[in-house]
């Protein structure tokens, strides 16, 4: 048993879930360069970089740019999620999802938010939640993406607590990596079959208690 002083929250797939935005705008790229993008394609993109994601879809597609081209494709693609994104509302939050860093707030905990996701604040503010985490480390605060344990660890120092008093929550097998790497416990969000290597896994955060998280 730990004494967990921080909790550190993925964005999309665990506080919210942007997955359907990332899919329509990739595959209106994608069609634009005259190819498909398919949902179970989408999956493999869960936690990765906006320009990770760009090379593997050209890859599927079997299309070849330079990195000049690449950068225009890439803001291309993020002009068309902002602007779905610009339309969230605090009814898209999963559930249990806000009362859970709430619960732990109230209990004394540290919350992070450590995403990939360059978007994070404008998502954060859509759906009110900016004040309810002490710090927020997104994709234009970090160089290295997960499975690298850097978005979490820079969390972890942000609020003053040691890594291995701290809990991941993430969707992504990479992120989950990430905790590991890390030295930090983690919570899967999603399957087991995928997320085996979290010490817990769960459907969502409406199954999280703060009994749980002691028992990491
Ligand atoms: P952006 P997370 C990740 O967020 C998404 O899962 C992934 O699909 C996306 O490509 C990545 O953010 C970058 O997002 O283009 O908005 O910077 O799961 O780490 O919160
Ligand atoms: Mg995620």
């Amino acid at each position: 048993m730990t004494t967990i002083k921080a909790c550190i929250f993925d964005l999309d797939g665990v506080i919210v879930d942007t997955a359907i935005y990332h899919y329509k705008a990739w595959k209106r790229l994608a069609n634009s360069l005259g190819f498909d993008f398919t949902e179970e394609q989408n999956e493999q993109l869960k936690g990765v970089s906006r320009v990770r994601s760009l090379e593997l879809i050209l890859g599927w597609g079997g299309v070849t740019k330079t990195p000049a081209e690449q950068e225009a494709l890439a803001t291309q693609k993020n002009t068309w999620y902002v602007d779905m994104i610009s339309h969230m509302t605090p009814a898209e939050i999963l559930p249990g999802a806000k009362e859970f860093v709430e619960a732990c707030r109230q209990a004394g905990i540290k919350t992070a938010l450590g995403s990939a996701s360059k978007n994070s604040m404008m998502i954060l503010e859509k759906i009110n939640m900016v004040s309810l985490f002490d710090t927020v480390i997104d994709g234009n605060k970090v160089s290295k993406a997960k499975p690298d344990p850097e978005v979490f660890l820079k969390g972890a120092e942000a609020v003053g607590v040691p890594p291995a008093q701290c809990v991941v929550f993430e969707d992504a097998i990479a992120g989950i990596e990430a905790a590991i790497a890390g030295g930090m416990k983690s919570v899967g969000i999603g399957s087991p079959a995928v997320l085996g290597k979290a010490n817990l896994v769960i459907s969502g955060l409406n199954e999280m208690t703060l009994e749980k998280l002691n028992e990491l």
